[in-house]
């Protein structure tokens, strides 16, 4: 054992002078020497007796200071890695549920220590701080900048080290493609089906300018242009006289023909007028999911045109916290699928996934700029994962380091 460093305690008692070197150094000091020694009095008499322990402090080694490490990783992401301990926790057991429970238990833990062990002896030699456990330190924390949930990012390392991976040997580069590997699992996308014979009512709800009628132009021109269907546009979106030109100047320029709402009723008869068509597009206007008054207008809306799929238009620059109170209140009506806008507002998108984890609500589709039709994308989860590991740009071109 070497000894990094020495020091001499004295107290009036041996016990004293230990218990003073293990709160300074703790536990692990080893004691060198022992002296005893009188101090004071007068001629000899009356003199007070003293200890001095020479204690000395260990140097750490590689082996503690990975327990350490990985007792302070189980401790901190308990949660994340074990949330059915606290679900199991919360109902009354049976003696034999208990104990059941109890061997599951011991058996996640002991396979989650077998990991990290087994990740640990992997890792670079242990050195100092940051360098410590080399890019998988790294990793942690960039995912954590891209404003991952913490709780996600402690998700996705585990299920990248369940697959028998390691952090070593790979560039940054190729270990975030490993790890995009993983995220890609996450991301549910859907984009809009087409009815074989019949016409797909879709309805893009959302905040205010988000970009719900600029999406709904590139679509229209897409569909009606490119995949030469027979498309109508519906906008219930009469809030602004500059909403209604505006998209009935796209109709105009695509050639579909657009009707113009003002009340539930007219939704249907609308809808009804153009049941030709293969699909009908229908923007509503933007509302503060605050104002419950609006909230429930649209939820006449949706309800009178019962559209075969709601479309709830978020844009990527929103905080997170924000983004989640905006599903929570468009939930009042039927969404079921996500478009997620102006990605190329935002330098982080770990919001796409916070978003599909929370909600399990599967991506339509991504917009990147204003050109329509030009800045959509259809959600590809192997595109957008990469997109979250800073693989790919906002646009989806691949980023060359
Ligand atoms: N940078 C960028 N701008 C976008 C994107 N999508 C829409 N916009 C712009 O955002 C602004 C608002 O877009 P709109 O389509 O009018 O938004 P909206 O949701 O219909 O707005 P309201 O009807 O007022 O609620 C416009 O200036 C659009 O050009 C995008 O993907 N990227
Ligand atoms: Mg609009």
């Amino acid at each position: 054992m070497k000894v990094i460093k020495r020091k001499s305690f004295i107290a009036e008692s041996e016990a004293e002078a230990i218990r003073k070197a293990k709160e300074e150094f703790g536990s692990d000091v080893v004691i060198l020497e022992t002296k005893r020694f009188k101090k004071g009095g007068f001629l000899g008499l009356f003199a007070k007796k003293y200890v001095e322990v020479i204690v000395g402090v260990p140097e750490k080694r590689e082996s503690d200071a990975r327990v350490e490490f990985l007792a302070k990783l189980l401790s901190e992401r308990k949660d994340s890695f074990t949330p059915t301990l606290t679900d199991r926790a919360r109902r009354p057991l049976s003696n034999n549920d208990r104990i059941e429970a109890l061997e599951r238990d011991i058996k996640e833990v002991k396979e989650l220590i077998g990991i990290f062990l087994e990740r640990l002896e992997r890792v670079e030699p242990l050195s100092r701080d940051e360098k410590r456990f080399g890019e998988g330190s790294r990793l942690y924390n960039f995912l954590l900048e891209q404003e991952i949930k913490e709780a996600y990012v402690g998700e996705i390392l585990k299920a990248f080290l369940e697959k028998g991976a390691s952090f070593k040997g790979l560039s940054w580069k190729e270990l975030r493609k490993e790890i995009a590997k993983v995220v890609v699992d996450y991301i549910k996308v859907s984009p809009i089906k087409l009815k074989e014979g019949g016409t797909q009512v879709v309805a893009f709800v959302g905040p205010t300018g988000v970009g719900k009628t600029t999406t709904i132009a590139k679509l229209a021109a897409i569909f009606a242009l490119f995949e030469e269907k027979k498309v109508a546009l519906v906008t219930a979106d009469t809030y602004r006289i500059a909403a209604v030109e505006q998209l009935k100047t796209y109709a105009k320029i695509i050639g579909i023909p657009i009707e113009v709402v003002f009340t539930p009723q007219e939704v249907r008869r609308a809808i009804e007028k153009h049941l030709d068509a293969e699909i009908i597009l229908m923007d509503t206007a933007g509302r503060s999911h605050y104002d419950s008054m609006k909230m429930s207008e649209l939820k006449s809306y949706i309800e009178a045109s019962s559209p075969d799929e709601v479309h709830l238009v978020l844009s990527l620059n929103t905080k997170y916290k924000d983004l989640e109170e905006i599903v929570k209140r468009f939930s009042c009506v039927p969404i079921n699928k996500m478009v997620l806008t102006k990605l190329d507002e935002t330098s982080t998108f770990g919001n796409i996934l916070n978003l599909v984890r929370d909600f399990s609500i599967p991506v339509s589709y991504v917009t990147n700029g204003q050109d329509v039709p030009k800045d959509i994308e259809v959600a590809d989860p192997y595109k957008l994962s990469e997109v979250v590991l800073k693989l790919r740009g906002p646009k989806g071109e691949v980023v060359e380091d």
